[in-house]
């Protein structure tokens, strides 16, 4: 629990036609909201393609009590042939408690597209780490994970440390708070990411303890697919408690965890 101001959510959605073009997820106290909805707004306006409709929705938390976790630890791996870092993806899923028809499954899904209409998802599969089967209830939305942000501090602290690896992309910086509300999720075995954006070919695989494992060439530039895989424990999971979790629960990073540069994976050497 924490003590910070009352935050509100806010959330941007871009498309163009019918289609999604980009999204962003903020928790800010009433004071940043003016800051925040620009920013959001100048995000959805950056994309190559000129958004038809930009929505931002501001929702006041109220009383819901917020959750202050610490980011997970991060390791940018220096690995340049895709093969190399797919193996070692799968590897370390596995050692998560992934079976590894479940990793090929969700690799296969993502790589295909994983919407029925064989584009992007706009949220995250869920996918029961041993069989491999899917479990989300939308396979065109997915589950989209909402209400998580870095608190002020944390902000500038993790701004630091990214950079200090050469990670200054906003995107990385997301993709870790993300993964950092995912790993506290209840149920939550691992989880496995790259961008739909052509020419970013970088992804992660994430638990609560091996963190955020970075990987910089999860596929070949110029490809437009990606998305998220959340693997879920097998048998016991209450997918209505996950769903409402990833959804609803605010959850803001109020420490950060360790960031360094690796050419092997966390816990061996080389
Ligand atoms: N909740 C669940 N799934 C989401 C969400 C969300 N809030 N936002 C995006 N996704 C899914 C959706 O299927 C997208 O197509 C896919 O993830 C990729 O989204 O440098 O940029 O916003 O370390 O393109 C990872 C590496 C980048 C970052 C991830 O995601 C790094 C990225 P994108
Ligand atoms: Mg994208």
């Amino acid at each position: 629990m924490s003590c910070e101001p009352l935050l509100y959510s806010v959330r941007m959605r871009a498309s163009t036609g019918r289609s999604h073009l980009s999204g962003a997820e903020r928790l800010v106290p009433a004071d940043r909201i003016d800051l925040t909805m620009k920013e959001l707004v100048d995000r959805a306006l950056s994309k190559q393609l000129a958004p038809d409709q930009i929505v931002v929705t501001i929702d006041a938390l109220g009383d819901m009590p917020v959750h202050s976790v610490p980011s997970l630890d991060l390791i940018s791996l220096d690995m340049h042939d895709i093969a190399a870092c797919r193996e070692n993806a799968a590897r370390v899923l596995e050692a998560s408690g992934v079976s590894s028809s479940a990793v090929l499954a969700a690799f296969r899904a993502l790589e295909q597209g994983a919407s029925p209409d064989g584009g992007n998802m706009r949220g995250a599969m869920i996918i029961d780490a041993e069989t491999g089967e899917r479990l989300e209830p939308d396979r065109s939305r997915g589950v989209r994970v909402s209400r998580f942000d870095w608190s002020e501090g944390a902000s500038e602290r993790i701004d630091r440390e990214l950079s200090a690896l050469g990670l200054t992309h906003f995107r990385t910086k997301e993709a870790l708070a993300l993964a950092t509300k995912v790993a506290y999720a209840p149920g939550i075995v691992a989880e496995l990411c790259w961008s739909d954006e052509p020419d970013y070919t970088a992804g992660y695989v994430a638990d609560r303890t091996k963190g955020y494992v970075r990987f910089p060439h999860l596929k070949h530039a110029g490809n437009g697919f990606g998305g998220r895989a959340f693997f879920v424990t097998h048998g016991d999971l209450d997918r209505n408690v996950l769903m409402a979790y990833l959804q609803e629960t605010p959850v803001l990073i109020t420490e950060i965890g360790t960031c360094r540069a690796g050419d092997g994976l966390p816990g061996r050497s080389g």
